[in-house]
């Protein structure tokens, strides 16, 4: 396969002014016809026109009126060369495709039925032959052809302005949208549907029409998704002065899709779990989902849409910006301090738990990659969380306002330009008047950086020294690395907890917080007028995706964990205590020791669970201990089965020592009355759904689980209480699974639920999974149904998944290559759950190894899983 690099970039020969499509559709035979009208581009060297096409049945083509014959045109797999073109040119093409056929979901599919279309990154060019890259940006119109009775509804981008029939129970819809937009945000949907439908008007006073489009049987879980949407609507009018650009605006649901959803200009097509709900099928967790997903495809319209990528190396422009906004978003409609505390929180487990891993593995890539074999591997943690964090760094460094004139200023410049991650910087530093050179190293160099920090107590000339050094590992192609432009905020305590004025060379800080910015290898930064030895609070808020070495004592961390006002550090210390512990938990069962939790962590768990003025969502987050996965990455060597077991030892422990405390949380925190998700009860609901789990995983007051599932009056304490069943090993574990199966048979997304519950369960091992792939609900060709059993076991259950014999990896094998025959992307992504092969026992690397290299001979294997085992490989 070849590989592409960001240094090849050349502008596109041709521009294309306007796109007329026509799709006559039919499951087995689609006809596509495509009439482009393109001019050369003054800024190529290039003479020959450049079409992109995947497996197409080339019916007619013409140039300017004329029939071109195979002599007239080159192709070369899937590029075809037209040379000798004139400067304007009207070219038209006619293909065939099978949608039916299409089991990769990219391009024009068919699901359940329906048609729909994935195009992004490059699915348009499986429809036709297209200058498919996103600097080529058109004005588009559509007509959409197919059997009225089967698909009355026939959507596509931009305004709808001609409807009717045609022979043959045909009818027709022609779609217009206004702006110019490249091909991976082309949509069309022709189905069997209904509609949530509602006029909403925006800040400017025009009236726009909201539509949340699904399956019949559904229309009951649309309001939360319609609400979400209003509300991301009015949330980019006020936050960033950006309005809705279209008359219509439309969400589709879809329940087989590859990803999450999908922004195609005014027609956003969701994955079905990011659509439906109500409170009878959905937890909160997924109601948070919802509102995240719904609120990112909406502000992908102004960034990603209006202004887009210059090409797809530049994705994190787009998807980091976008991931930041959909995180600010989330936390204002919080609106309280602790709500957006505990988003924040959230964010920086998700990079620790996914992103720090990759970036340490052989994946690992800049947040701007340099070069890829298969753009769809490259939709990654790096790009989107990471990338986040890096625009995030932007509004730390020049603050809320600051940031704000650098976004008004990137709109101003671009809109309707395909632009790159340079040009946002450069929005961001001639909009601040700042020198933000050195802050590109974020996007061209990977790996995770470690802020090593020093600190000295000065008694008598009350001064206080902060010295840090950077360093950053090396990674694939990237020796060594240069330092980076890094906002670490910083606050110091004093003794009774409280934070202490800062005085820097004389003069008074304006906040208990100061952003230190290290640029250089090492640097000391000092605090005047400092009356007593302080307790460092580091890198406040996250303020940079570091690793952050402090040597601080356990009284340190308690000190910090009990007073901290930054509560993303507060929730770190109580980490860092019980990492300490879990590693040494880890050491002593791999080397056969006695296991023992001291009473000081056990206290500084119980004073967390029962102080009542902490909001129930910090103390649930207080209490999650670090994952598995999180301890293997901070672990020499990995050790699955001890680290599980050390980490079950502990949760025992927790279950014990606080029963009566947990018990007593369990009661004071029910939310009677009618469900809402909102953020307080969520919060009271996941604490005492907490405190459940720690009671199962020491096998006590089960009757406590068993009743909750019994009388439970939403999903998401119907589920925990499930989940505590089959964890705590319940005698009424299997009698609650199959009620459960049953009381949702008809909810797919209930039965993925069902699925990955049973797949990370403890005791699930390789041959339950096999058992649970022949149960009548499981269909590997659905991407939810294929996470929710393969997935969730290979990724989400290490003990059994690296069970020592080697069945986990046999039965990864299997089933990469099985997927990879359906649909490399979604094969592609399973293939990753070996990346850190290289930090386990000998014995255990060589079994995975083996796995590798097994997938890795396989001669018919997509572009997808070559590039992955390959570097896993390398
Ligand atoms: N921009 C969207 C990316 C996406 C996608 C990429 C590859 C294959 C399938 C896909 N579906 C959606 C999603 C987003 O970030 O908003
Ligand atoms: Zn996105």
């Amino acid at each position: 396969p070849q590989t592409i690099y960001r240094k090849d970039y050349l502008p596109p020969a041709y521009l294309v002014e306007t796109v007329e499509l026509g799709f006559d559709l039919d499951p087995a035979r689609t006809i596509v016809a495509s009439r482009l009208t393109m001019t050369r581009n003054p800024a190529s060297k290039q003479k020959h026109i450049e079409l992109y096409g995947g497996e197409l049945e080339l019916v007619a083509l013409r140039l300017n009126g004329r029939a071109l014959t195979r002599r007239d045109y080159e192709i070369n797999g899937h590029l075809m060369r037209i040379p000798n073109a004139p400067d304007e040119v009207v070219l038209e093409i006619e293909t065939i495709i099978s949608p039916e056929k299409n089991t990769t979901l990219n391009g024009l599919y068919v699901s359940n039925g329906n048609f729909f279309t994935q195009c992004e990154a490059e699915g348009f060019r499986n429809m036709t032959w297209f200058p498919d890259r996103p600097d080529v940006m058109a004005r588009y119109t559509v007509m959409l052809r197919a059997d009225k009775q089967k698909y009355p509804v026939l959507l596509s981008n931009g305004n709808l302005v001609e409807e009717g029939e045609l022979p043959d129970g045909r009818h027709y819809a022609k779609w217009e949208d206004p702006f110019k937009k490249p091909s991976y945000l082309f949509a069309l949907v022709a189905a069997r549907l209904v509609c949530q439908e509602e006029t909403f008007r925006l800040a400017d006073g025009r009236d726009v029409l909201l539509q949340v489009w699904v399956e019949e049987g559904n229309l009951d879980k649309t309001d939360y998704a319609m609400q979400s949407l209003k509300n991301s609507i009015r949330w980019d009018e006020e936050r960033w002065g950006l309005e809705l650009d279209l008359d219509r605006f439309m969400i589709v649901a879809v329940g087989d899709f590859n990803m999450g959803a999908m922004e195609n200009k005014g027609l956003n097509i969701f994955n079905t779990k990011f659509v439906l709900a109500n409170p009878r099928v959905a937890t909160d967790i997924d109601y948070a989902g919802i509102e995240a997903v719904v609120g990112h495809e909406y502000f992908h319209n102004w960034t990603g849409n209006r202004v887009t990528c210059r090409d797809w190396f530049q994705l994190s422009l787009k998807e980091g910006l976008t991931v930041f906004r959909d995180q600010e978003f989330s936390a204002d409609m919080i609106g309280t301090d602790s709500g957006r505390a505990v988003t924040r929180i959230d964010q920086v487990r998700t990079l620790r738990q996914a992103q720090f891993p990759e970036d340490a593995g052989p994946m690992s890539h800049p947040v701007r990659p340099d070069s890829f074999v298969e753009i769809n591997n490259f939709y990654t943690v790096t790009v989107y969380e990471k990338g986040a964090e890096v625009v995030r760094m932007y509004q730390t460094l020049l603050g809320r306002e600051g940031f704000r004139k650098g976004m008004d200023l990137y709109f101003q410049r671009h809109d309707e330009q395909a632009v790159t991650c340079d040009d946002f910087r450069a929005a961001m530093a001639d909009a601040n008047g700042r020198d933000l050179a050195q802050f590109e190293r974020w996007y061209s160099q990977a790996g995770t950086p470690v802020v090593k920090a020093e600190t000295r107590y000065d008694p008598v000339k009350k001064s206080f020294e902060i010295t840090l050094s950077q360093s950053c590992p090396a990674t694939p192609g990237q020796p060594k690395k240069q330092p980076f432009h890094i906002p670490v905020a910083v606050g110091l305590l004093g003794a009774k907890g409280n934070d202490l004025p800062l005085t820097v060379n004389g003069k008074t800080v304006g906040s208990t917080t100061m952003v230190l910015e290290l640029t250089k290898a090492r640097q000391t930064f000092k605090f005047d007028g400092v009356l007593e030895e302080p307790v460092p609070s580091l890198l406040r808020d996250f303020s940079a995706p570091v690793v952050l070495d402090y040597a601080y004592t356990d009284d340190q961390l308690i000190h910090l964990f009990n007073h901290d006002s930054d509560a993303v550090n507060r929730w770190e210390a109580g980490q860092r205590l019980a990492m300490s512990r879990l590693l040494r938990l880890t050491k002593a069962v791999s080397e056969g020791g006695t296991l023992v939790l001291d009473e000081t962590f056990i206290e500084a768990m119980r004073k967390v669970l029962l102080d009542e003025s902490l909001d129930a969502a910090f103390r649930e987050v207080a209490l999650l201990l670090p994952s598995e996965t999180l301890i293997a990455e901070q672990s020499e060597v990995v050790d699955p089965q001890a680290i599980h077991m050390a980490r079950q030892f502990m949760r025992s422990a927790i279950g014990r020592k606080l029963q009566k405390d947990l018990i007593a949380q369990i009661n004071a925190n029910q939310t009677p009355g009618e469900y809402s998700p909102d953020a307080i009860a969520a919060g009271k609901r996941g604490l005492k759904n907490l405190c459940l789990a720690y009671l199962a995983a020491a096998f006590l007051n089960l009757d406590l689980a068993e009743r909750q599932f019994d009388k439970a009056t939403n999903m998401t304490d119907r589920f925990s209480a499930l989940t505590s069943l089959v964890h705590g090993e319940s005698s009424e574990a299997e009698r609650a699974l199959d009620t459960f199966y049953k009381d949702f048979e008809g909810e797919a997304l209930v039965i993925d639920k069902w699925f990955a519950l049973q797949a990370s369960a403890p005791r699930t091992d390789v041959h339950k999974v096999r058992e649970l792939m022949q149960h009548k609900a499981f269909n590997i060709r659905n991407p939810n149904r294929a996470r929710s059993l393969l997935f969730s076991f290979c990724n989400g259950n290490p003990a059994q998944f690296d069970a020592p014999d080697g069945s986990g990896y046999a039965f990864w094998t299997e089933q990469v290559l099985a997927l990879d025959k359906l649909n490399p992307q979604v094969a592609a992504r399973l293939a990753r759950a070996l990346d850190r092969w290289r930090r386990y026992m000998p014995e255990q690397q060589d079994r995975m190894r083996s796995a590798l290299e097994q997938v890795s001979a396989s001669g018919k294997l997509s572009n997808d899983v070559r590039e992955v085992v390959t570097k896993a490989l390398a």
